[in-house]
């Protein structure tokens, strides 16, 4: 990532900063050609070198070409007539930026004006309208192709795209980046004609009966390309996937405030060449244009448009799936019984691996007749009859087997034709196609008899049935026998919807019919859902029998749970207690606490908190509200009126204490950190580091404010527990990441997360809840705290006594290397001066997979900069998949490993120790061996 040339992006900034160690952990194994220039790789191309075909280089996608006209047509390579292929479509561009993307950061990107936009200007969310998709046919151009976005296009030029960088690497024994022009030369080129749909297509139908947390997909979040690059399962054959392997994890490059966009893949699956997982460089035989993800996406035919991440750089082999924020917070069907509100606020849904959606539902749309198409049924012979028409698709490879008509509401249905064009490219054999220089082979054998493309579907009917109707319902079935359900299944994130697709009928009269779809994408107005709840019908359960219209229609309970109001007293307490009382020592043993104004009695219900008594006992005789309203669920909060004893009264001889943020505000002159008081910080920046280690960037108070915090001192941090627990605070000790000196305006923490597993069924507690945040959480710090200082000049603070250092040796294990990094990052920096006497320094950083290695290029870079070899940096690895060229230890610290890489005890010498307890242990014992003295030599971090 470090040699991409375009600017860098924060959250990309913050991973550079620090990690960009990860950038170079090609391992010897990997091909010497890796280390030459791409532009080597793609002279040796095979395909580039038959004779008298024109490659589209520079491979660029449209909206990059130079071009002089307004107006751009780019058609790609036809196949050969013979093969009796579908048609490519021509691709067009207008080569104008849309006056709506001028002031955002996609200024750069053109787009097709038919696009309908749906979450306004920026990001760019978009679908074509129904009848255009269909109509453009079996391969949608990719000027039509639905858009998803979750932030601003990645801004890659020809130069990035070719330097760009696929780093595969984790839980393999052949870790390798990838340039695009060695995915081209090591890996077999296929095409194949994959359908992509987002799991919000249709959602404006659940949105018009209960708004979700989702904005309005029509019909139309679905589309057909001819994907070309290489099979996933080739190149994780390639990297070799050891033990414990069992994931697959995908992150794009884009720059989201929770990180980059992430997901991942079962291994087993990711490894079956038949489910035809690609990464793909081209979509219908021309780059991929930046909206889809140039220069390299993953495309997963089959499961919904979420997984196929766009603008591809990192894939990890991890032992647990992707831990990207919208891996997590996206692409769910939670329960239908959950409010929005109610998923917003409770967390533990969205970790509840159930409610993952990988392969898509069977689903279907009628794209004839259009919305407010009229049909002048006395214009046409009798017994003439009208096509009705649309699409269809599911999920897992299976084929659409069966599309029924109704038009009367599900009483009787009638069969409709089924047209499969995916059929003609397995039609092909393997020696007809050959391998094209643009397309290289079909992959259609290796799919077998897997259905990665939507069908078309067509069902006449006649004038006279079309009159006699009050509406056009649709319903696919697929070769399990899952069948489009009537109902909807209305759910918080408003995905999947895939009940019946139906179309009312209006007769205007004079043989005249006027059809209306339920919806129109977007913001748009229109359709049936939102009339009938404008006429105060439930839209969730619709009747068009003809006639009816007439009768006065039944208004139908709705059943989704209503938005709770929720009250949190008891009308009949009418005690008022003032804030003496509440501060008294009754008020603290009864566990007085307060939120909005009302006092509550916590003393009953202390053993049942879920947070357990402590949670509750901190906030006696205190203001609880913001923390209260913050953590509890609805159902909670209503439980609260059992406990609501009165209501508080201030008195003029006791103002309100005031919130500790300002009696902390010291203003930009003065430091962030309160040594006495909690302080809050609110996280503004997430990055994945790994599977297991994410940095956290926390705002203080002012952009221009230090921290405060002594060089080899740390911070108390305190989270209240989410989910399980919830309540229950957890404090421990860190230190920060960032420069603690000449930082200002943030902090961050990088932590490593233990999550749960057999061993520690609970995981490392706060680490579980740091993996929880999300931009805008806050967390409390307070501090510094600890017995250790570096003073500066060789000298050390030690327990408040100052101690000369000639050497200073330092052992760390995961994340106990952050102190040492503050330690050591001080110590060279005074190398700035020209005096400066620094002393020797020697790290040992134990971990369990080279993977595991924390700020390795931090410490090298310090070495070149200010070291001159006065850094004496060593590791060890404990775990088996040890590189083919470590040149390091392998195995626990052992006395010889102690003796060889820390200085020899002595006068003015010291060793520090970070890291997991047990580590911290051993290595004390082996020191105490060694001739270091515990008391006075040895400081635990
Ligand atoms: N990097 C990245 N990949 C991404 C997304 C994204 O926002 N960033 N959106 C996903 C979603 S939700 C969908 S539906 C598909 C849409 O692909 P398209 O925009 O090419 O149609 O991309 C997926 N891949
Ligand atoms: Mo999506």
């Amino acid at each position: 990532m470090a040699t991409l040339t375009a600017s860098k992006k924060p959250s990309q900034a913050i991973l550079e900063e620090y990690c960009s160690s990860n950038s170079n952990t090609t391992s010897g194994t990997t091909s010497p050609s890796s280390l030459e220039s791409p532009t080597a790789e793609i002279d040796k191309d095979p395909l580039a070198q038959q004779k008298g075909v024109q490659l589209p280089y520079p491979f660029l996608p449209t909206c990059l070409a130079k071009h002089d006209s307004h107006f751009i047509e780019r058609r790609a390579r036809q196949f050969p007539a013979d093969l009796k292929l579908p048609l490519l479509p021509p691709e067009s561009a207008c080569a104008v930026i849309d006056a709506q993307d001028k002031d955002t950061p996609d200024s750069w990107v053109t787009r097709d004006s038919r696009l309908v936009r749906l979450t306004g200007k920026h990001p760019f969310n978009a679908e074509a309208r129904i009848r255009d998709l269909y109509t453009a046919g079996f391969i949608t151009p990719t000027n039509l192709f639905f858009v998803r976005n979750h932030g601003a296009v990645p801004k890659v030029d020809f130069e990035r795209a070719e330097k760009w960088e696929l780093k595969v690497h984790g839980l393999c024994a052949n870790p390798t980046t990838f340039t695009l022009a060695n995915l081209r030369t090591r890996f077999r080129v296929v095409t194949l004609p994959i359908t992509l749909v987002c799991a919000g297509n249709r959602r404006k139908e659940q949105n018009v009966v209960a708004k979700s947390l989702g904005f309005s997909w029509g019909a139309g979040g679905v589309s057909t390309a001819l994907f070309t690059g290489v099979y996933l399962a080739d190149l994780l054959e390639y990297v070799r996937p050891t033990k414990g392997a069992k994931h697959v994890v995908f992150e794009g490059s884009d720059d989201l405030p929770n990180g980059p966009y992430g997901t991942s893949q079962l291994l087993s699956w990711a490894r079956n060449k038949s489910k035809g997982m690609m990464l793909a460089w081209a979509m219908n035989g021309l780059p991929l244009e930046p909206d889809h993800g140039f220069p390299l996406r993953l495309v997963v035919p089959s499961q919904i448009g979420g997984r196929s991440v766009k603008w591809l750089a990192r894939i990890e082999l991890s032992p647990i799936e992707s831990q990207h924020h919208l891996h997590f917070h996206d692409n769910k069907v939670l329960p239908t019984t959950l409010t929005a509100e109610q998923a917003r606020a409770e967390k533990h849904w969205w970790y509840d691996p159930r409610y993952l959606i990988r392969e898509l539902s069977v689903n279907s749309a009628i794209a004839y007749p259009n919305h407010d198409e009229i049909l002048d049924t006395s214009l046409h012979a009798p017994g003439s009859t009208y096509a009705l028409r649309g699409y269809a698709y599911a999920g897992g490879g299976r084929r659409i087997t069966r599309v029924e008509i109704t038009l009367d509401e599900g009483s009787s249905w009638r069969l409709a034709q089924i047209t499969y064009f995916e059929d003609a490219f397995r039609e092909v054999e393997e020696e007809d196609f050959g391998v094209d220089p643009i397309y290289g082979v079909l992959g259609t054998n290796e799919q077998g008899e897997n259905c990665f493309c939507w069908s078309f579907w067509e069902c006449e009917a006649t004038m006279e049935e079309l009159k006699g109707a009050g509406s056009i319902m649709v319903r696919a079935m697929d070769e399990s026998l899952a069948v489009q359900p009537r109902d909807m299944y209305w759910n918080p994130t408003g995905m999947m919807n895939n009940w019946w697709f139906k179309v009312c009928i209006h007769d205007l009269g004079d043989g005249q019919l006027r059809f209306e779809h339920p919806t129109m994408a977007g913001t748009q107005p229109g359709g049936w859902m939102q009339r009938l709840k404008d006429q105060g019908l439930d839209p969730a359960y619709p009747r068009f029998a003809k006639g009816e219209d007439a009768k006065a229609p039944t208004v139908l309970e709705v059943s989704r749970p209503a938005a709770l109001t929720i009250v949190m007293t008891n009308p009949d307490v009418k005690r008022t207690i003032s804030r003496e009382e509440l501060e008294s020592q009754e008020g603290k043993e009864k566990a007085w606490f307060v939120v909005n104004g009302e006092v509550y009695e916590g003393l009953g219900f202390l053993e049942k908190h879920p947070g357990g008594a402590p949670s509750i006992q901190l906030v006696a005789g205190e203001d609880a509200t913001d923390d209260f309203l913050a953590i509890h669920s609805p159902a909670a909060k209503q439980q609260l009126a059992d406990f609501h004893i009165g209501t508080l009264v201030s008195s003029p001889s006791s103002p309100p204490s005031t919130s500790e943020k300002e009696t902390d505000d010291l203003g930009p002159g003065g430091t962030f950190l309160h040594a006495k008081k909690w302080k809050k910080i609110e996280l503004i920046k997430l990055g994945v580091v790994s599977h297991n280690a994410k940095i956290f960037r926390f705002a203080l108070d002012h952009d221009e404010q230090a921290l405060g915090l002594p060089t080899g001192m740390h911070v108390y941090v305190r989270i209240r527990r989410r989910g399980e627990g919830e309540g229950e605070i957890v404090q421990r000790a860190y230190t920060p990441l960032s420069d603690a000196q000449n930082t200002k305006g943030f902090l961050d923490f990088l932590i490593k997360i233990y999550r749960p597993c057999p061993e520690f069924p609970l995981g490392g507690r706060m680490s579980v809840e740091f993996d929880r945040l999300v931009v805008g959480d806050e967390i409390e710090v307070k501090g510094p705290v600890g017995h250790f200082e570096w003073l500066g000049h060789r000298t050390a603070q030690i327990h408040g006594h100052s101690m000369p250092i000639d050497e200073i040796g330092f052992v760390c294990g995961g994340s106990g290397v952050t102190p040492i990094l503050q330690v050591v990052r001080a110590i060279f920096n005074e190398t700035s001066s020209e005096d400066a006497e620094i002393p020797d320094v020697w790290v040992l950083d134990v971990n369990r997979n080279v993977d595991d290695i924390l700020c390795r290029e931090d410490f090298e870079r310090l070495d070149e900069v200010h070291g001159s070899g006065r850094l004496k940096m060593h590791h060890s690895l404990t775990g088996k998949d040890v590189p083919n060229d470590w040149k390091y230890s392998t195995g626990r610290p052992s006395e010889e490993m102690l003796r060889a890489h820390l200085p020899a005890p002595g006068e003015n010498k010291l060793v520090c120790i970070c890291g997991p307890t047990t580590m911290e242990q051993t290595v004390k014992t082996l020191l105490s061996k060694i001739g270091w003295d515990l008391e006075k030599q040895i400081v635990l971090f």
